[in-house]
């Protein structure tokens, strides 16, 4: 009985995945969530938060439902705990009181500040039934940066490069080139997931990539820049008006149209640059090169989970060395056919 009852949640909690998924990469610098209103077995209402700002998805599955007067008689199941706190939008941990629903079904708790299980206290009290940690493992996943950001206070890091079979990089840096032509949409497909994008002095001089997302139309991710003398002239692509642009320098501190100047010492320069970027709330960074820049970031051990694109055709014998792992992880995965491996850091511990 019990066990059937688990499967019914586990279920409704899958959908509020799906539906929160919908909206991924547009949230920043909030969650992805969905929510699904269950009444006598059926689905009588759904929703997801679709962008910072607007509606959360608990406010958009109410919404939905035609007949307002089932609400007190239904469950409703949200992949995250409804938030307690006055942001942009107020509580939904109040509205689904207000509403008093039969009972509430989360998926994982929420580690921002200001929830961090207020919002599940606020139902329990006003005595509505309330299960949590339902496919909690799955919602953790679905909010791997928000959760990280929140949780390590700074953003959720992906290293990304491709080489060829013998460890090299193309000598300009060209992924896109060392790849089969479907990895220029798969690479903008993984920018346009991410919050923001990051490349060191060299890559930016050499490639003038624009580091947008134009293969796909999708969302194009903030731009990051490290220049610490301010080599990288303003009329390279990095710069153009298609994006925001961060530039870390030692030099200044101001804001040009779509240009951020942000000083960082090198002192400590990673960890200063995390700080920084946590404060600006920037929750995920996936870092394009080059294999200097990489490397710091390996060394440093601040990086969560790292995608190489290898073409097992190509031999380049020489150029710059690829990045290297410190370790050999216990666990490697392939994303797409043969030659796009994943590494998640927690398989090398
Ligand atoms: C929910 N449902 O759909 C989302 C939640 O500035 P606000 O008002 O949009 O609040 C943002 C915070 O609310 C965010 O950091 C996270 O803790 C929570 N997001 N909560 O109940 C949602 N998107
Ligand atoms: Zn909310």
């Amino acid at each position: 009985m019990v066990k059937k009852l688990n499967m019914t949640d586990e279920f409704y909690i899958q959908r509020c995945i799906e539906l929160a998924k919908k909206a991924l990469g547009k949230t920043y610098p909030n969650p992805l969530v969905g929510a699904v209103i269950v009444h006598n077995g059926k689905i009588i209402g759904e929703g997801f938060h679709q962008k910072a700002g607007e509606n959360h998805a608990e406010i958009n599955a109410i919404n939905s439902v035609k007949n307002k007067e089932l609400l007190p008689d239904s469950t409703i199941y949200v992949s995250l705990e409804p938030c307690a706190h006055f942001g942009k939008t107020p509580p939904c941990a109040l509205k689904l009181r207000e509403i008093d629903f039969k009972k509430v079904v989360i998926g994982a708790m929420d580690s921002h500040d200001k929830v961090n299980g207020k919002g599940k206290k606020i139902l329990e009290d006003a005595k509505i039934e309330v299960v949590s940690g339902i496919l909690e493992q799955e919602c953790e996943e679905l909010n791997k940066r928000f959760f990280t950001f929140h949780r390590k206070k700074r953003p959720f890091i992906i290293l990304k490069w491709a080489q060829s079979n013998d460890g090299f990089l193309d000598k300009n840096f060209q992924p896109t080139q060392i790849g089969n032509p479907l990895s220029k949409q798969f690479v903008h497909q993984l920018r346009s997931e991410e919050h923001a994008i990051l490349v060191g002095t060299n890559t930016a001089l050499t490639d003038n990539p624009s580091l947008t997302t134009r293969e796909i139309k999708g969302r194009n991710p903030i731009r990051i820049l490290i220049d610490f003398d301010l080599k990288v002239p303003t009329d390279f692509k990095i710069f153009n008006n298609e994006a925001e642009t961060f530039v870390s320098n030692l030099i200044k501190e101001e804001t040009k149209k779509n240009i951020n100047y942000i000083k960082i010492e090198r002192e400590n320069f990673l960890e200063n640059l995390m700080k920084k970027l946590f404060d600006l709330q920037i929750q995920s960074v996936i870092i394009e090169g080059g294999s200097f820049t990489l490397q710091q970031f390996i060394d440093a051990n601040i990086w969560d989970e790292c995608i190489i694109i290898k073409n097992e055709n190509l031999k380049l014998s020489n150029g710059t060395l690829a990045p290297k792992l410190s370790k050999t992880p216990s666990k490697t995965e392939k994303l797409r056919d043969n030659d796009v491996f994943y590494f998640n850091n927690s398989d090398f511990k």
